[in-house]
């Protein structure tokens, strides 16, 4: 069985950037098995303040992102970090190569549930030796040279790809590293399982309403064949569903906050997902775009997320 480091040492990737992925990778081992401990380590609950998303920080919200942001300002390799936790980008190194987007601990109303969270990154390459700004991590995600997850599961996996296709790796936690599971991952064009939050149907757009009424209405409806639901209330483990055995995941807009795009947050969640959910075959659109065309207009912005089976996502967005 290969580790991800002999995989990294035998490919065509810079070494650079096997330096980045490195460290990104090792500190989700980190902070895996801080996780681990839950509530013996005093680390649940609140962390008394909120993020710029006006969401109360939980104390592992913060423990993570200090642990990658410590991790990555200390290697030559970037240039600068954006976090969902952190206000305005934190530069790092002028002669840096990459910019890393990360969600820290995606998923966190989950974790004094016990239930799944994980750690989302995208990064891009940049050039020059300036010090970086704000606008230079505004790239659309189809410049994205690498993205995946690490996922805190009843084993902890991680899914990435550099554009050449998506592998899965296990954590073998004696040896402390990631050993590849599944050298190829492929997300069938058709599904019969759909995972949205229904509790905002009342909120959506009507044709997302439309959309949803068929699923639910199965065999006797003009779908003609039964669907299964599930909702993880944690993209990265509705994601990794998607990518496990398809599947169809929406956060769609809704008119509880008519200017917000969506929740989810393109640079750090869509940007990621949708680079790997169509390096696997399937696609990833908001109500209008696919999601990697979108020219980002601010590190934290929202967008609607459509993405999963390709011919199920048309189908929604034929409504
Ligand atoms: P938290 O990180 O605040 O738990 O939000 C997780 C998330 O951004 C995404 O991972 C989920 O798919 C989505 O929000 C769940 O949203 P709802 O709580 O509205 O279902």
């Amino acid at each position: 069985m290969q580790s991800l480091s002999g995989v990294l040492a035998s490919s065509t990737l810079s070494k650079s950037l096997q330096e980045v992925l490195t460290v990104t990778t090792n500190t989700c081992i980190d902070i895996s098995s801080t996780l681990k401990k839950g509530s013996l380590a005093g680390i649940l609950g609140m962390a008394g303040n909120e993020n710029v998303q006006g969401e109360e920080q939980k104390k592992l919200d913060v423990i993570s992102n200090d642990m990658l942001k410590s991790a990555l300002l200390a290697i030559p390799e970037v240039r600068a970090i954006a976090s969902e936790e952190e206000e305005d980008i934190v530069p790092a190194h002028t002669n840096g190569e990459y910019l890393i987007a990360f969600d820290p601990l995606d998923g966190s109303s989950n974790i004094d549930i016990n239930s799944m969270v994980g750690t989302i990154f995208s990064i891009y390459s940049k050039t020059g030796n300036q010090p970086a700004t704000e606008q230079d991590f505004l790239i659309a995600g189809n410049q994205q040279v690498a993205a995946g997850y690490v996922l805190y599961g009843p084993s902890t996996m991680l899914v990435f790809t550099t554009g050449s296709g998506v592998a899965m790796y296990t954590l073998d936690v004696d040896k402390s590293e990631f050993i590849l599971t599944q050298e190829s991952v492929s997300v069938p064009k058709d599904t019969q399982e759909f995972a949205i939050n229904v509790s905002n149907q009342r909120f959506w757009s009507e044709n997302i309403q439309n959309y949803t009424h068929d699923l639910i209405a199965g065999k006797e409806g003009p779908r003609e064949k039964n669907f299964n639901m599930r909702w993880v209330a944690a993209m990265v483990g509705d994601v990794h569903r998607i990518m496990c055995r398809g599947g169809i995941f929406i956060y769609p807009w809704d008119k509880k906050d008519p200017s917000k795009a969506g929740k989810l947050r393109l640079m750090y969640e869509a940007n990621p997902m949708a680079m790997l959910v169509e390096q696997s075959g399937g696609k990833a659109y908001t109500h209008t775009q696919r999601i990697l065309d979108i020219e980002p207009t601010g590190i934290h912005q929202r967008v609607a997320v459509i993405l999963g089976a390709a011919n199920e996502v048309d189908k929604c967005l034929s409504y």
